[in-house]
């Protein structure tokens, strides 16, 4: 355990492969197509089966995708897991084209559709920062404010957000930031 809110809700930090650790619901870091891709996303398409792109070719016929900064959410076919809430962050071209503001919303979208679902635990990977270029310490501050604004609500389902980090490197910056952040 890395962090308690006021109301005894969690942050936990784990490091490895998301689509290993059962959870309600596990976030993925898509693109707007909705299409599949490499990284998380294909880690998670593979482990998950056919059913998951079924449903995304589903919601992809109806609305044509998902915007940057959105989410939508699947069932999870042989994931460990409830739901999958694909997540739409933006691509890092420096900072000044509303990509912290794009990839806070993504987190609240999926906390939110976390509420809707009645989820108690929900993984994410580090969305954004891999194809996508953004960087790991910014992305970082950004997940876990957004977590434990989340968590410090007391009407929320939520107990646990699992942060899953792939490399090491990432999760270095991710315990020193909720170390340093742990008292505010
Ligand atoms: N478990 C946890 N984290 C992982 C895993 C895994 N199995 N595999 C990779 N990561 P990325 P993005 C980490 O590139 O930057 C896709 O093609 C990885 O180390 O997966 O949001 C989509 O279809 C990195 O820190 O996602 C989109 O087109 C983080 O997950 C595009 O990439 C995110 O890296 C999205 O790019």
């Amino acid at each position: 355990m890395e962090y308690a809110s006021g109301t005894g809700k969690k942050i936990v930090l784990m490091q490895g492969d998301i689509t290993k650790i059962p959870v309600d619901a596990m976030a993925n870091a898509a693109n707007s197509a909705l299409a599949g891709g490499g990284g998380v996303d294909g880690a998670i398409h593979r482990a998950g089966g056919p059913a998951i792109m079924r449903e995304l070719d589903a919601i992809r016929a109806k609305s044509g995708g998902c915007p940057t900064g959105s989410a939508v959410a699947t069932g999870a076919g042989n994931l460990p897991a409830r739901y999958v809430f694909h997540a739409v962050g933006p691509v890092w071209h420096g900072g000044k084209r509303g990509e912290p503001e794009l990839l806070a919303a993504c987190y609240r979208k999926c906390l939110e559709l976390a509420r809707e679902h009645g989820v108690r635990t929900i993984s994410f990977p580090a969305i954004s920062t891999g194809v996508y270029g953004y960087p790991q310490k910014e992305a970082a501050e950004i997940a876990i404010r957004e977590a434990k604004k989340h968590l410090d609500d007391p009407s929320t389902p939520v107990e646990q957000v699992v942060f899953v980090l792939f490399d090491r490197a990432a999760d270095e910056i991710y315990r020193s930031l909720l170390q340093s952040t742990s008292g505010q």
